[in-house]
Protein backbone atom coordinates (compact mmCIF):
# COMPACT_ATOMS: atom_id res chain seq x y z
CA UNK A 1 0.00 0.00 0.00
CA UNK A 2 1.60 3.22 -1.32
CA UNK A 3 4.91 1.08 -1.18
CA UNK A 4 6.54 3.43 -3.73
CA UNK A 5 5.56 6.26 -1.21
CA UNK A 6 8.01 9.01 0.30
CA UNK A 7 9.89 6.87 2.72
CA UNK A 8 12.08 5.98 -0.38
CA UNK A 9 14.95 8.29 -1.11
CA UNK A 10 15.62 6.70 -4.67
CA UNK A 11 11.51 8.09 -5.09
CA UNK A 12 11.86 11.03 -4.02
CA UNK A 13 14.74 11.81 -6.37
CA UNK A 14 12.94 10.08 -9.28
CA UNK A 15 9.90 12.84 -8.17
CA UNK A 16 11.54 15.83 -8.31
CA UNK A 17 12.29 14.74 -12.34
CA UNK A 18 8.68 15.13 -12.89
CA UNK A 19 6.68 18.71 -13.56
CA UNK A 20 3.54 17.59 -11.71
CA UNK A 21 2.28 14.50 -9.93
CA UNK A 22 -0.31 13.88 -12.69
CA UNK A 23 2.72 13.94 -15.37
CA UNK A 24 4.63 11.79 -13.60
CA UNK A 25 1.81 9.69 -13.40
CA UNK A 26 1.50 9.62 -16.93
CA UNK A 27 4.55 9.75 -18.02
CA UNK A 28 4.97 5.40 -18.21
CA UNK A 29 8.90 5.53 -17.98
CA UNK A 30 8.64 7.26 -14.88
CA UNK A 31 5.50 5.40 -13.31
CA UNK A 32 7.54 2.15 -13.90
CA UNK A 33 11.01 3.00 -12.32
CA UNK A 34 8.49 4.06 -8.94
CA UNK A 35 6.80 0.97 -9.44
CA UNK A 36 10.23 -0.84 -9.64
CA UNK A 37 11.66 0.53 -6.98
CA UNK A 38 10.46 -0.82 -3.85
CA UNK A 39 10.71 -4.35 -6.04
CA UNK A 40 14.14 -4.05 -6.21
CA UNK A 41 15.16 -3.26 -2.40
CA UNK A 42 12.98 -5.71 -1.31
CA UNK A 43 11.52 -8.20 -3.45
CA UNK A 44 7.78 -7.97 -2.25
CA UNK A 45 5.87 -10.72 -3.46
CA UNK A 46 3.63 -8.07 -5.20
CA UNK A 47 4.26 -4.37 -6.80
CA UNK A 48 1.32 -1.88 -7.48
CA UNK A 49 1.64 0.31 -9.83
CA UNK A 50 2.61 3.45 -9.41
CA UNK A 51 -0.47 5.80 -10.27
CA UNK A 52 -3.64 7.53 -8.53
CA UNK A 53 -7.03 6.88 -7.67
CA UNK A 54 -8.11 10.60 -8.61
CA UNK A 55 -6.97 9.82 -12.83
CA UNK A 56 -10.28 8.76 -12.69
CA UNK A 57 -11.99 11.70 -12.00
CA UNK A 58 -9.11 13.52 -13.94
CA UNK A 59 -9.86 11.32 -17.18
CA UNK A 60 -13.86 12.57 -16.85
CA UNK A 61 -12.95 15.91 -17.51
CA UNK A 62 -12.30 17.35 -14.17
CA UNK A 63 -9.61 20.00 -13.09
CA UNK A 64 -7.43 17.81 -10.85
CA UNK A 65 -3.60 18.88 -9.45
CA UNK A 66 -1.51 18.54 -6.60
CA UNK A 67 -0.15 20.73 -4.52
CA UNK A 68 3.29 20.47 -2.70
CA UNK A 69 2.65 19.36 1.27
CA UNK A 70 -1.03 20.31 0.81
CA UNK A 71 -2.51 16.81 -1.30
CA UNK A 72 -4.99 16.94 -4.15
CA UNK A 73 -7.04 19.64 -5.15
CA UNK A 74 -9.98 19.55 -7.62
CA UNK A 75 -12.21 21.97 -9.24
CA UNK A 76 -15.65 20.95 -7.32
CA UNK A 77 -18.59 19.68 -9.13
CA UNK A 78 -21.25 22.69 -7.53
CA UNK A 79 -24.35 21.15 -8.72
CA UNK A 80 -26.20 18.36 -10.66
CA UNK A 81 -26.00 20.65 -13.88
CA UNK A 82 -22.00 19.97 -13.39
CA UNK A 83 -22.35 16.36 -14.04
CA UNK A 84 -23.39 16.56 -17.76
CA UNK A 85 -20.48 17.96 -18.57
CA UNK A 86 -18.22 14.66 -17.49
CA UNK A 87 -16.78 13.25 -20.19
CA UNK A 88 -17.91 9.71 -20.08
CA UNK A 89 -16.83 8.38 -23.38
CA UNK A 90 -12.87 9.32 -23.58
CA UNK A 91 -11.76 7.36 -20.10
CA UNK A 92 -9.44 4.80 -21.99
CA UNK A 93 -7.86 7.36 -24.13
CA UNK A 94 -7.46 9.83 -21.39
CA UNK A 95 -5.90 6.95 -19.21
CA UNK A 96 -3.65 5.33 -22.35
CA UNK A 97 -0.48 5.81 -20.00
CA UNK A 98 -1.39 4.31 -17.08
CA UNK A 99 -2.27 0.94 -19.43
CA UNK A 100 1.47 1.65 -20.57
CA UNK A 101 2.68 1.57 -17.68
CA UNK A 102 1.16 -1.32 -16.46
CA UNK A 103 2.27 -3.00 -19.68
CA UNK A 104 5.87 -1.86 -19.58
CA UNK A 105 6.34 -2.60 -15.70
CA UNK A 106 4.67 -6.72 -16.36
CA UNK A 107 7.64 -6.77 -18.47
CA UNK A 108 10.24 -5.24 -16.35
CA UNK A 109 8.92 -6.98 -12.84
CA UNK A 110 10.20 -10.74 -11.98
CA UNK A 111 8.11 -13.41 -13.46
CA UNK A 112 7.38 -14.59 -9.93
CA UNK A 113 5.71 -10.98 -8.96
CA UNK A 114 2.62 -10.36 -8.76
CA UNK A 115 1.20 -6.78 -10.14
CA UNK A 116 -1.77 -4.97 -8.92
CA UNK A 117 -3.66 -2.81 -10.60
CA UNK A 118 -6.02 -0.30 -8.51
CA UNK A 119 -8.82 2.55 -8.99
CA UNK A 120 -11.15 4.48 -6.03
CA UNK A 121 -14.10 3.52 -5.28
CA UNK A 122 -17.11 5.07 -6.23
CA UNK A 123 -17.83 7.09 -2.52
CA UNK A 124 -14.43 7.89 -1.96
CA UNK A 125 -14.05 9.49 -5.42
CA UNK A 126 -17.20 10.96 -5.31
CA UNK A 127 -16.04 13.11 -1.82
CA UNK A 128 -13.07 14.40 -3.92
CA UNK A 129 -15.61 15.48 -6.78
CA UNK A 130 -17.55 17.18 -4.25
CA UNK A 131 -15.32 18.78 -1.88
CA UNK A 132 -12.50 19.54 -4.27
CA UNK A 133 -10.08 17.52 -2.07
CA UNK A 134 -9.39 15.36 0.74
CA UNK A 135 -12.15 16.37 3.41
CA UNK A 136 -12.56 15.02 7.44
CA UNK A 137 -16.20 16.56 7.43
CA UNK A 138 -17.38 15.48 3.94
CA UNK A 139 -19.70 18.18 4.06
CA UNK A 140 -20.41 18.51 0.43
CA UNK A 141 -21.01 15.10 0.09
CA UNK A 142 -23.49 14.52 2.82
CA UNK A 143 -25.74 17.88 1.71
CA UNK A 144 -25.68 16.28 -2.05
CA UNK A 145 -26.59 12.67 -0.24
CA UNK A 146 -29.70 14.97 1.55
CA UNK A 147 -30.86 17.29 -0.62
CA UNK A 148 -29.80 15.78 -4.04
CA UNK A 149 -29.85 12.18 -3.59
CA UNK A 150 -30.89 11.55 -7.32
CA UNK A 151 -27.87 13.51 -8.65
CA UNK A 152 -25.80 11.81 -5.89
CA UNK A 153 -26.83 8.39 -7.57
CA UNK A 154 -26.21 9.63 -10.99
CA UNK A 155 -22.57 10.61 -10.05
CA UNK A 156 -22.23 6.89 -8.51
CA UNK A 157 -23.71 4.96 -11.41
CA UNK A 158 -21.25 7.18 -13.63
CA UNK A 159 -18.13 6.10 -11.50
CA UNK A 160 -19.29 2.59 -11.40
CA UNK A 161 -18.97 2.60 -15.45
CA UNK A 162 -15.61 4.14 -15.17
CA UNK A 163 -13.98 2.40 -12.49
CA UNK A 164 -15.48 -1.06 -13.68
CA UNK A 165 -13.72 0.19 -17.25
CA UNK A 166 -10.92 1.32 -15.79
CA UNK A 167 -10.10 -1.28 -13.43
CA UNK A 168 -10.92 -4.18 -16.71
CA UNK A 169 -8.45 -2.59 -19.23
CA UNK A 170 -6.09 -2.72 -15.95
CA UNK A 171 -6.39 -6.38 -16.30
CA UNK A 172 -6.18 -6.72 -20.07
CA UNK A 173 -2.23 -4.84 -19.38
CA UNK A 174 -1.15 -6.98 -17.55
CA UNK A 175 -2.88 -6.51 -13.73
CA UNK A 176 -2.78 -9.77 -12.20
CA UNK A 177 -4.81 -8.34 -9.00
CA UNK A 178 -6.75 -5.33 -8.42
CA UNK A 179 -7.90 -3.23 -5.47
CA UNK A 180 -10.32 -1.17 -4.73
CA UNK A 181 -9.83 1.87 -2.56
CA UNK A 182 -12.82 2.92 -0.52
CA UNK A 183 -10.35 4.99 1.58
CA UNK A 184 -13.60 7.36 3.35
CA UNK A 185 -15.81 4.19 3.57
CA UNK A 186 -15.58 4.84 7.51
CA UNK A 187 -17.58 8.06 7.23
CA UNK A 188 -21.02 6.12 5.96
CA UNK A 189 -21.01 3.87 8.81
CA UNK A 190 -20.82 6.67 11.42
CA UNK A 191 -24.12 6.98 12.51
CA UNK A 192 -24.59 10.61 10.83
CA UNK A 193 -26.39 9.71 7.57
CA UNK A 194 -30.04 7.94 7.38
CA UNK A 195 -30.26 4.11 6.49
CA UNK A 196 -28.12 1.66 5.46
CA UNK A 197 -26.06 4.34 3.30
CA UNK A 198 -22.62 2.09 4.29
CA UNK A 199 -24.18 -0.54 1.89
CA UNK A 200 -26.18 1.81 -0.09
CA UNK A 201 -22.93 4.30 -1.56
CA UNK A 202 -19.94 1.98 -0.79
CA UNK A 203 -21.33 -1.99 -0.81
CA UNK A 204 -23.57 -1.77 -3.42
CA UNK A 205 -21.47 0.09 -5.96
CA UNK A 206 -18.55 -1.85 -5.39
CA UNK A 207 -20.59 -5.32 -5.53
CA UNK A 208 -22.03 -3.57 -9.16
CA UNK A 209 -18.25 -3.16 -10.15
CA UNK A 210 -17.02 -6.42 -8.80
CA UNK A 211 -19.75 -8.08 -11.30
CA UNK A 212 -18.17 -6.34 -14.31
CA UNK A 213 -14.57 -6.82 -13.76
CA UNK A 214 -15.50 -11.03 -12.70
CA UNK A 215 -17.81 -11.14 -15.87
CA UNK A 216 -15.06 -9.50 -17.98
CA UNK A 217 -11.73 -11.48 -16.01
CA UNK A 218 -12.72 -13.93 -14.15
CA UNK A 219 -9.06 -14.90 -13.58
CA UNK A 220 -8.18 -11.73 -11.97
CA UNK A 221 -9.11 -11.57 -8.04
CA UNK A 222 -10.33 -8.73 -6.51
CA UNK A 223 -8.98 -7.15 -3.37
CA UNK A 224 -11.81 -4.88 -1.26
CA UNK A 225 -10.50 -1.94 1.01
CA UNK A 226 -13.46 -0.23 2.67
CA UNK A 227 -10.96 1.51 5.37
CA UNK A 228 -12.56 2.47 9.12
CA UNK A 229 -16.28 0.53 8.54
CA UNK A 230 -15.72 -1.36 11.53
CA UNK A 231 -18.30 -3.74 11.71
CA UNK A 232 -19.50 -3.37 8.73
CA UNK A 233 -16.52 -5.68 7.40
CA UNK A 234 -19.29 -8.41 7.89
CA UNK A 235 -21.44 -7.31 5.41
CA UNK A 236 -18.50 -7.01 2.68
CA UNK A 237 -17.23 -10.43 3.99
CA UNK A 238 -20.92 -12.34 4.12
CA UNK A 239 -21.22 -10.32 0.57
CA UNK A 240 -18.96 -12.30 -1.23
CA UNK A 241 -17.99 -9.76 -3.92
CA UNK A 242 -14.52 -9.76 -3.42
CA UNK A 243 -11.20 -12.51 -3.31
CA UNK A 244 -9.81 -10.73 -0.35
CA UNK A 245 -10.75 -7.74 2.27
CA UNK A 246 -8.30 -5.51 3.47
CA UNK A 247 -8.31 -4.68 7.10
CA UNK A 248 -7.55 -1.33 8.38
CA UNK A 249 -5.42 -1.48 11.56
CA UNK A 250 -8.27 -0.73 14.14
CA UNK A 251 -9.98 -4.32 12.93
CA UNK A 252 -9.22 -6.51 16.14
CA UNK A 253 -7.42 -9.53 15.25
CA UNK A 254 -9.55 -12.13 16.99
CA UNK A 255 -12.90 -10.75 15.58
CA UNK A 256 -11.39 -10.36 12.40
CA UNK A 257 -10.52 -14.42 12.28
CA UNK A 258 -14.14 -15.51 13.79
CA UNK A 259 -16.27 -13.37 11.80
CA UNK A 260 -14.77 -12.88 8.56
CA UNK A 261 -11.95 -15.18 7.59
CA UNK A 262 -14.65 -18.15 6.55
CA UNK A 263 -15.66 -16.20 4.10
CA UNK A 264 -12.91 -14.36 2.25
CA UNK A 265 -8.95 -13.75 2.22
CA UNK A 266 -7.66 -11.77 4.83
CA UNK A 267 -5.02 -9.10 3.80
CA UNK A 268 -3.40 -6.60 6.27
CA UNK A 269 -3.06 -4.69 8.81
CA UNK A 270 -0.01 -3.54 10.28
CA UNK A 271 -0.48 -0.31 12.02
CA UNK A 272 1.72 1.90 9.65
CA UNK A 273 2.77 4.11 13.08
CA UNK A 274 4.25 1.02 14.69
CA UNK A 275 6.22 0.30 11.56
CA UNK A 276 7.63 3.58 11.60
CA UNK A 277 7.86 3.47 15.45
CA UNK A 278 9.80 -0.28 15.34
CA UNK A 279 11.41 -1.97 18.36
CA UNK A 280 9.47 -4.70 20.38
CA UNK A 281 5.77 -3.46 19.81
CA UNK A 282 6.84 -3.82 15.70
CA UNK A 283 7.40 -7.07 16.61
CA UNK A 284 4.87 -8.87 18.48
CA UNK A 285 2.35 -6.55 16.44
CA UNK A 286 3.49 -8.72 13.69
CA UNK A 287 3.24 -12.10 15.14
CA UNK A 288 0.39 -11.63 16.65
CA UNK A 289 -0.99 -11.24 12.72
CA UNK A 290 0.77 -14.20 11.81
CA UNK A 291 -0.83 -16.01 14.74
CA UNK A 292 -4.33 -14.64 14.17
CA UNK A 293 -4.17 -15.26 10.36
CA UNK A 294 -1.31 -16.95 9.28
CA UNK A 295 -3.68 -20.70 9.30
CA UNK A 296 -5.82 -19.21 6.57
CA UNK A 297 -5.44 -17.57 3.18
CA UNK A 298 -3.69 -14.39 4.04
CA UNK A 299 -2.15 -11.54 3.01
CA UNK A 300 0.05 -9.95 5.15
CA UNK A 301 -0.23 -5.93 4.52
CA UNK A 302 -0.28 -2.41 6.19
CA UNK A 303 -3.43 -1.03 7.60
CA UNK A 304 -3.18 1.64 6.03
CA UNK A 305 -0.21 3.69 3.18
CA UNK A 306 3.56 3.28 4.61
CA UNK A 307 4.17 6.95 6.42
CA UNK A 308 7.32 8.85 5.09
CA UNK A 309 9.08 8.94 7.64
CA UNK A 310 9.28 5.39 7.94
CA UNK A 311 13.16 4.13 8.70
CA UNK A 312 14.12 1.75 6.40
CA UNK A 313 15.32 -1.25 8.53
CA UNK A 314 12.15 -1.23 9.86
CA UNK A 315 10.35 -2.80 6.33
CA UNK A 316 13.37 -4.89 5.83
CA UNK A 317 12.91 -6.16 9.69
CA UNK A 318 9.04 -7.10 8.96
CA UNK A 319 9.98 -8.89 6.00
CA UNK A 320 12.48 -11.05 7.84
CA UNK A 321 9.87 -11.58 10.54
CA UNK A 322 7.23 -12.61 8.24
CA UNK A 323 9.05 -14.50 5.40
CA UNK A 324 10.65 -16.71 8.24
CA UNK A 325 7.66 -16.92 10.09
CA UNK A 326 6.13 -20.23 7.87
CA UNK A 327 2.53 -18.48 7.70
O1 LIG B 1 3.06 2.61 -4.18
C1 LIG B 1 2.38 3.55 -4.51
O2 LIG B 1 2.65 4.72 -4.25
C2 LIG B 1 1.17 3.14 -5.27
C3 LIG B 1 0.44 4.19 -5.91
C4 LIG B 1 -0.62 4.94 -5.13
C5 LIG B 1 -1.83 4.45 -4.62
C6 LIG B 1 -2.29 3.02 -4.51
C7 LIG B 1 -0.60 6.33 -4.92
C8 LIG B 1 0.50 7.23 -5.30
N1 LIG B 1 -1.81 6.70 -4.42
C9 LIG B 1 -2.58 5.57 -4.21
C10 LIG B 1 -3.96 5.49 -3.72
C11 LIG B 1 -4.63 6.70 -3.19
N2 LIG B 1 -4.50 8.00 -3.54
C12 LIG B 1 -5.64 6.62 -2.22
C13 LIG B 1 -6.20 5.34 -1.66
C14 LIG B 1 -5.35 4.75 -0.61
C15 LIG B 1 -5.29 5.54 0.63
O3 LIG B 1 -6.33 5.66 1.30
O4 LIG B 1 -4.19 6.03 0.96
C16 LIG B 1 -6.07 7.94 -1.93
C17 LIG B 1 -7.13 8.37 -0.94
C18 LIG B 1 -5.35 8.81 -2.78
C19 LIG B 1 -5.48 10.28 -2.92
C20 LIG B 1 -4.20 10.97 -2.67
N3 LIG B 1 -3.13 10.90 -3.51
C21 LIG B 1 -3.83 11.77 -1.57
C22 LIG B 1 -4.77 12.25 -0.48
C23 LIG B 1 -4.98 11.45 0.71
C24 LIG B 1 -5.95 12.22 1.58
O5 LIG B 1 -5.67 12.32 2.78
O6 LIG B 1 -6.96 12.74 1.08
C25 LIG B 1 -2.50 12.18 -1.76
C26 LIG B 1 -1.66 13.03 -0.86
C27 LIG B 1 -2.07 11.60 -2.99
C28 LIG B 1 -0.75 11.78 -3.62
C29 LIG B 1 0.04 10.56 -3.83
N4 LIG B 1 -0.41 9.45 -4.53
C30 LIG B 1 0.59 8.52 -4.59
C31 LIG B 1 1.74 9.04 -3.90
C32 LIG B 1 3.07 8.37 -3.75
C33 LIG B 1 1.38 10.32 -3.44
C34 LIG B 1 2.27 11.30 -2.69
C35 LIG B 1 2.55 12.48 -3.55
C36 LIG B 1 3.97 12.72 -3.93
O7 LIG B 1 4.82 11.85 -4.01
O8 LIG B 1 4.23 13.88 -4.17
Amino acid sequence: MRQAGRYLPEYRRLRARAEGFLDFCYTPALAVEATLQPIRRYAFDAAIIFSDILVVPHALGQKVWFEEGQGPRLEALGGAEDLTRLRTHGLAAALAPVYQALADARAALPAETALIGFAGAPWTLATYMLEGGSSREFAAARHWIGARPAAFAQLVEILVEAVAEHLIRQAEAGAEALQIFDSWAGALNDGSLEGDSLRRWSLEPIAEIARRVRAARPDVPLIVFPRGVGEGYRAFAEAGLAAALSLDSAVPLDWAERRLHQYVTLQGNLDPRVLAAGGVAMTEACSGILAAWGGGPFVFNLGHGILPQTPLEHVGDVLELVRGSGA
